[in-house]
């Protein structure tokens, strides 16, 4: 693990030979990594040899107030390359979870790794940070975590938050908050780069720490943190069942026909519509379609999004944060009273279509709520309509 650089045949056949991949695949996964964050042409090219032939990263990767599970879900991936390549791509010299050693061995290695790599080492913080009564909840190695961060951030190249619960609190911090749980931001009172999820996808990690160690900086990132090319657009806007919620199509209930027929979740709570994630184009684990909370069949609970997960109750409905074209149907349509044909057939002409197929368009959308599995259901007046913000 403290092998930080690589010898004159460490090129990508090499790579090829550590990973057990073969140098195809290991090409096709730097380029779709390159994709995946938008880089420009031969990015890919350049991300390849970045990883074959630069000195790793030292990074000290710290556990604070959480249950493991960012550590977890980025070991137990299963696709052949992930977990091997976060750990061949940096020098992991400092993890309390993974080191063999134990007590005053490892802080002895903290130290020493932190002052052989001053001002160049990640500091990957895991977790939320205790700070009611000086912080005494969270204490390693008879230091507080509020000190332990404050003592590795000084020094390091750039600070990573992973998981929501570093984010920005997370489980730990939600109310009443009895130890003060706080993000790492707040803590060291300045922007640092964020990975949320609870846990957070492991290829959105990788491809910060390989954009670091390609590029020598961190991805762009967004207001919260968080790495742009992961997490500007809505869990909705990708959701693969995006179609049902357009035609007004709903689960009501667990195990009902809709919830079979994999109809919209967000009438059972899905946070989907007001959390920003890249959740349904990457996927976890790598195990191939639906791998991921709403191809499950269970509703978004916002896990990425602040004041979202733990927060909101999961029943509750989501706020819209972008409507639908008008020509579409209300949430729950009225037979008859939903789209006029004024109104469609201005979508439409938009479109460049016939007002005779805008005819047709509206009376399809007014069948919504014959068609909807959760017809013979009453709603509230205020739940009928769709939200807007
Ligand atoms: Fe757990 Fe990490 Fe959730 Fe928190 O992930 S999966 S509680 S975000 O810090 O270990
Ligand atoms: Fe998918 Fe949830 Fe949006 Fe429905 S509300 S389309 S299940 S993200
Ligand atoms: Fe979390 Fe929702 Fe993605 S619960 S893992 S942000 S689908």
């Amino acid at each position: 693990m403290n092998n930080h650089t690589r010898g004159g045949n460490d090129d990508i056949a090499a790579v090829e030979k550590r990973l057990g991949i073969s140098r195809r695949s290991f090409l096709q996964f730097c380029a779709a990594m390159a994709a995946s964050m938008g880089l420009p042409a031969g990015a890919d090219a350049a991300i390849a040899n970045a990883v074959a032939s630069k000195k790793r990263p030292s990074v000290i990767w710290l556990h604070f107030q959480e249950c493991t599970g960012c550590t977890e879900s980025m070991l137990r991936a299963e696709h052949p390359t992930l977990e091997k390549l976060i750990l061949d791509v940096i020098s992991l010299d400092y993890h309390e979870t993974l080191f063999a050693a134990a007590g005053h061995q490892v802080e002895a290695a903290r130290k020493a790794a932190m002052k052989a790599n001053k001002g160049q080492y990640l500091l990957v913080v895991e977790g939320a940070i205790p700070t009611k009564d000086n912080g005494i909840y969270c204490k390693i190695g008879g230091q507080t975590a509020l000190d332990m961060l404050k003592e590795c951030a000084a020094d390091a190249a750039a600070v990573i938050a992973i998981g929501s619960c570093a984010s920005w609190g997370g489980m730990p911090s939600t109310g009443p908050n009895p130890t003060g749980a706080s993000s790492v931001a707040e803590v060291l009172g300045k922007p640092v780069a964020t990975i949320p999820g609870c846990p957070p996808n492991p290829y959105n990690f990788l491809s910060t720490v390989v954009h670091f160690l390609t590029f020598g900086k961190l991805p762009e990132l967004d207001a919260k943190g968080r790495p742009k090319f992961a997490y500007s657009r809505l869990v909705h806007d990708n959701c693969e069942r995006r179609a049902h919620f357009d035609a007004g199509r709903f689960a009501m209930e667990f195990g009902d026909e809709g919830h079979r027929k994999g109809y919209c979740l967000y009438k059972l709570g899905c946070k989907g519509p007001e959390t920003f994630a890249n959740c349904p184009s990457i996927l976890f684990g790598d195990v191939g379609n639906a791998s991921w909370p709403v191809g499950t069949g269970h509703p978004c609970i916002g896990c990425t999004e602040q004041g979202v997960g733990f927060t909101k109750p999961i029943h509750a409905l989501a706020n819209l944060k972008t409507n639908p074209p008008n020509g579409y149907p209300h949430i729950v349509e009225e037979q008859g009273k939903g789209a006029s044909i004024a109104a469609v057939a201005v979508v439409a002409a938009v479109g460049g279509a016939a007002v005779g197929a805008a005819g047709a368009m509206a009376k399809n959308l007014g069948k919504c709520k014959t068609e909807c599995p959760g017809k013979a259901v009453e709603k509230p007046a205020a739940e009928t309509e769709r939200t807007t913000s």
